[in-house]
């Protein structure tokens, strides 16, 4: 077995640890502005969303898992014997070693310190390789690790690519003992193929083709504002965005038109403009994808309700790579776009009858990652929530956050949970000690 390289790290007291942690989380809402700019350049996402989501939670994330590692109890057992004599087992934990954590560019620090926060509790050391299209905001970390006194060597950035680049190079690194990866699935597919001769523990959050499903009886108001942040929320780059949208049909009508509306007054502009509420998307690769799927759609038989190409400003903006807000109906559940992750700001609303229907259409995918429930009816909402086969369902509500709860997915949207205890687990190795009394 190889070694584990636990170091001084890992056998710091758990407090003293913890206390880093918060410091580092301090030094975050210190350079508040800088971690926002730096996160606006690489992404172009809108400012407001940047401080709102991106950097706060940057920093709850460490201040969440340094509390919880400080107050988090060890399971113990006690076996009753033949003879009567009894045994207790109970369980210490110890860190992996050294963890690989390999992040996406669309919400680049939270995302990055969802893993970090917990792989740094549980005393590893890290080596983190950012997306390519984002690196500013883990070099931006380093220096906050520095400032709050983090030894050397314990939080470790590399930059470059996937495949024959850095990411590669991590997963199959031997003396790397764990890899933790976000991104899309035919990745963590291949980092799958990499990391199998030296036998790592994964966790994988993937791609996802989420669903929503709306009854007559919801809270209109609610629902449509809920929807349009679920589908157009940093331009529909969001894993848990909502791409397909099931409306019972007794409203299926004045829902698109609710939805279009709200699509068509959100204000497209300078990410560094505190109004804007759609940026542009990540990359021109990035756009081209997503312009596929709108033609696609046409080529399927979609019927278009508002949006489907690019967005023209007539000014520098249209160096950047915005799309309009889309939203189709009338696609058989079979096409290409109600099945396959698109990842802009684009939905198909489809109508429905019965909940049975519902529950059947929003299940019928390869992915299983977040699904949300818009109702009135508290006993169909639970009935309904507990159907569907994924691994985060919101009800009235979306992307509503506890970091202690299960996060992850089913199916090809990942493999394992992470969040609370479910994180403490993954970037610790367990082990039981049974003693006979
Ligand atoms: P991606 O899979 O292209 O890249 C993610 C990271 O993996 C990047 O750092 C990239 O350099 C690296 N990478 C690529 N190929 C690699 C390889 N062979 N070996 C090692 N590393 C490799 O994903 P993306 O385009 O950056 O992000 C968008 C995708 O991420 C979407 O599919 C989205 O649904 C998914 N995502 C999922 C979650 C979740 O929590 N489930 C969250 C955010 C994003
Ligand atoms: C995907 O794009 C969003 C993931 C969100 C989280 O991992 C989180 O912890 O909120």
């Amino acid at each position: 077995m190889r070694p584990r390289r636990v170091g001084n790290w890992g056998k710091l007291a758990v407090a003293a640890r913890a206390a880093l942690l918060h410091k580092i989380a301090d030094g975050i809402e210190a350079r508040f502005s800088d971690f926002v700019q730096a996160e606006v350049a690489d992404t172009g996402k809108p400012v407001s969303l940047a401080s709102k989501i991106d950097v706060p939670r940057g920093a709850a994330n460490f201040r969440v898992f340094a509390d919880l590692i400080k107050n988090a109890g060890i399971e113990a057992f006690r076996t009753e014997t033949p003879d009567s004599v009894a045994a207790l087992n109970y369980c210490v934990r110890k860190p992996l070693g050294v963890v690989g954590i390999i992040t996406p560019w669309n919400l680049p620090l939270l995302l990055l310190t969802w893993k970090a926060a917990p792989a740094l509790a549980c005393g590893n050391c890290v080596v983190v390789k950012p997306s390519e299209e984002t690196p500013a905001t883990a070099t931006l970390l380093a220096e906050a690790m520095q400032d709050a006194g983090i030894p050397k060597g314990i939080y470790n950035v590399v930059h470059g690519f996937g495949p024959g680049s850095a990411g590669e190079f991590l997963t199959s690194h031997p003396d790397v003992d764990g890899i933790t990866f976000t991104g899309e699935s035919r990745t963590g597919a291949a980092i799958m193929q990499t990391v199998a001769p030296t036998v790592k523990p994964v966790s994988f959050e993937l791609g996802g083709k989420n669903a929503a499903i709306v009854f007559a009886d919801c809270n209109f108001e609610e629902a449509t504002g809920g929807l349009s942040e679920a589908v157009f929320l940093n331009t529909g780059q969001v894993c848990l965005c909502a791409e397909r949208v099931y409306v019972e049909r007794k409203i299926f009508g004045a829902f698109v038109q609710a939805l279009k509306q709200k699509a068509e007054t959100l204000h497209a502009g300078w990410p560094s403009d505190e109004r804007t509420n759609l940026g542009p998307l990540i990359s021109a690769q990035h756009r081209e994808k997503v312009l596929s799927y709108y033609r696609l759609a046409l080529e399927e038989g979609a019927t278009l309700v508002t949006g489907g190409g690019v967005l023209k400003f007539g000014d520098d903006r249209d160096h950047g790579f915005y799309v309009q807000p889309t939203i189709y109906t009338g696609l058989p559940e079979t096409a290409r776009c109600v099945k396959e992750e698109i990842f802009g700001p684009v939905c198909h609303v489809a109508p429905f009858d019965s909940e049975e229907e519902a529950v059947a259409m929003a299940n019928d995918t390869k992915y299983g990652l977040a699904a949300s429930i818009w109702t009135s009816d508290l006993r169909r909402g639970h009935r309904v929530a507990q159907q569907m086969n994924v691994g985060i369902t919101w009800v009235n509500c979306w992307f509503l956050r506890d970091l202690r709860t299960p996060f992850g997915g089913a199916g090809l949207s990942g493999i394992g949970r992470e969040g609370g205890m479910h994180s403490l687990n993954f970037y610790s190795e367990l082990n039981n000690i049974c003693i006979r009394l």
